[in-house]
């Protein structure tokens, strides 16, 4: 089959992100012709966009950079252990340089529409404004959380002053200081706008929904002494990463839940509350995260943490979650979030009392009372996962879209490719091994197979490569055995495509491998090993 209609690149990758540079820099690497059309005005993707006050890693830094080069490891500094995020992106734009990748990347170019040409076997890529490109290849690294949802309040667009939601915050800044602040939404992301905004801010007022189980960061400095020591321990540490279910440095403990005393799990949880990071979700006992009744024991001890910083014993119960247990939603990891709430000029209105009616000229009425303020944050999440797919249209053969086709749940060999959208290729997405985990580790994995694999396809001279259908379809089943494994099955998150501010997004999906990232990636050998079976290619 040969190409009719000339080609613009072989290779068109969506998205400047931490996936999207390192998947370009290997198919450079590789010599294949690439152009990234990313929608921003710099790359960084989820670090450039989201540029909120408090966003920052809960993986620690130093498991969160690339490991594929020593120099990069060795000339790179974590000001912190868990960075935030203009240092993330600083580091980023730093790779792009390094690596002399800006001029394969054009910015402000925001894909519309991608349509399948069967004849021709390419893409044509359409990009706000008009232009069109044509690629044999079309790669996807578009994000799992780069479509933001605003709440469908009455009034919303109504309110005079500043509001936004957090992943557009302004690039300039907001000065906050001396406003009435109203935050929208206690998710990962309002739990650290809220920790840091609450001692500069006139008033906060929280509104929360529901609330989840927070826990300490516990973030520190990293002077130089302590960089050199861990750089000394790269290998060590990304031996680690690889080894732990979701690629980070905390891991399950190899004690069982109930063949220890309450006493030695109290003493465990005590010790991983005061410790770093996602240790005292990540890093315990295995139970907690499958069994209902260790996780209402680990929940109570939570519980109890939250009674004791909060002062106020009613506000206190509020913030306990009653729907959920500990660790079945993302846990956020915060600094200063419960203390918040022991300041004079910091309120949480508990929606489930009193639900928010309208947003109106000057801020927030609720079915008891109205309040006034100066800034709006919504802090209210995203489309997960398949939201950034739904907002480019893909047109595959016979013209099905892949929105149509993922409705219902997402279908996706591997996380890879989608029956029906033939070299179409998403290096990061549903089902993949990239979502539930340290993602640049889950990337490195991924990129580290896709590339060998575009390797293959060129060798072979093969224009057309589609997942098959059956192979697809058994896939989709693990994935689903894999989500009844866990007690997350049951949450109301993103962690299941669970949205109530997106038109049929009230159901349960099965977006994530939770097979763990070893899992995936021997899965992943396994398939490239045995010619990569389950692709069709011709
Ligand atoms: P999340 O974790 O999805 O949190 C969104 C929050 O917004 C959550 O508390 C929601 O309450 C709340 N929300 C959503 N819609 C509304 C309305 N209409 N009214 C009130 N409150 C609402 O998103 P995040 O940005 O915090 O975190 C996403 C990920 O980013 C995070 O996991 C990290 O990996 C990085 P709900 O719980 O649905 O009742």
């Amino acid at each position: 089959m040969t190409t009719t209609k000339p080609l613009d690149h072989e290779v068109i990758l969506i998205g400047a992100g931490v996936c999207g540079i390192y998947q370009l820099l290997r198919l450079v690497e590789l010599g294949v012709d690439v152009t990234v059309l990313e929608t921003g005005d710099g790359p960084g993707g989820t670090w450039y966009w989201n540029r909120y006050p408090g966003c920052r890693f809960d993986s620690e830094s130093w498991t969160y950079g690339y490991s594929f080069s020593r120099e990069l490891l060795d000339e790179w500094h974590w000001t912190e252990h868990f960075a935030p995020q203009y240092e993330t992106l600083r580091y980023l734009e730093h790779v792009v340089e390094k690596f002399d990748l800006r001029k394969y990347m054009q910015f402000g170019q925001k894909v519309e529409r991608c349509v399948w040409d069967e004849e021709d076997r390419s893409w044509t890529v359409e990009i706000a404004g008009g232009r069109t490109l044509r690629c044999r290849f079309l790669l996807t690294a578009i994000g799992l959380l780069s479509a933001p949802t605003l709440p469908a309040i009455e009034g919303r667009d109504d309110f005079a002053g500043p509001s936004f939601h957090t992943f557009y915050w302004p690039k300039e800044g907001v000065d906050l200081a001396g406003k009435r602040v109203a935050v929208i939404g206690t998710g990962a992301t309002g739990v650290q706008v809220i920790g840091k905004i609450a001692p500069e801010v006139a008033s906060l007022t929280v509104f929360q929904r529901r609330p989840n189980w927070c826990a300490p960061l516990n973030n520190a400095p990293i002077d130089t002494d302590e960089m050199a020591k861990i750089r000394a321990r790269y290998d060590e540490i990304f031996a680690k990463c690889a080894e732990t279910p979701g690629a980070f440095i905390h891991g399950p403990i190899d004690k069982k839940f109930w063949e220890s005393t309450p006493e030695e799990r109290r003493a465990i949880w005590e010790e991983l509350y005061k410790g770093p990071g996602f240790g005292i979700w990540l890093g315990q006992f295995r139970e907690v995260l499958m069994d209902e009744e260790a996780n209402a024991e680990m929940s109570a001890f939570v519980a109890e943490k939250i009674r004791e910083r909060v002062h106020d014993p009613e506000v206190a119960e509020k913030l306990i979650p009653k729907d959920h247990g500990f660790g079945v939603q993302r846990v956020p990891m915060e600094t200063n979030y419960y203390e918040a709430y022991n300041q004079e000029n910091v309120r949480l209105v508990d929606l489930s009392e009193t639900p928010i009616e309208r947003i109106t000229e000057t801020g927030i009425e609720t079915s008891d009372e109205s309040f006034e303020f100066d800034v709006i944050v919504f802090a209210t999440g995203f489309d997960a996962i398949t939201g950034a797919f739904d907002r480019i249209e893909f047109v595959g053969t016979d013209g099905q879209t892949l929105k149509e086709k993922w409705a219902d749940d997402a279908l996706i060999y591997l996380g890879i490719q989608s029956h029906g959208f033939p070299n179409l290729l998403v290096v990061s997405g549903p089902t993949a091994g990239s979502a539930s985990t340290n993602f640049p580790r889950a990337i490195e994995s991924i990129v580290d197979w896709m590339t060998p694999f575009i390797a293959h396809l060129r060798e072979q001279g093969i224009t057309r490569v589609e997942a098959n259908s059956d192979a697809e379809r058994e896939w989709a089943e693990h994935i689903k055995e894999l989500y009844q494994m866990l007690l997350l099955r049951n949450a109301k998150s993103w962690f299941t495509g669970y949205n109530e501010n997106v038109e049929g997004r009230q159901k349960k999906r099965h977006l994530i491998y939770n097979g763990g990232a070893p899992n995936y990636r021997a899965r992943l050998g396994e398939v490239a090993a045995e010619g990569y079976a389950g692709f069709e290619m011709s």
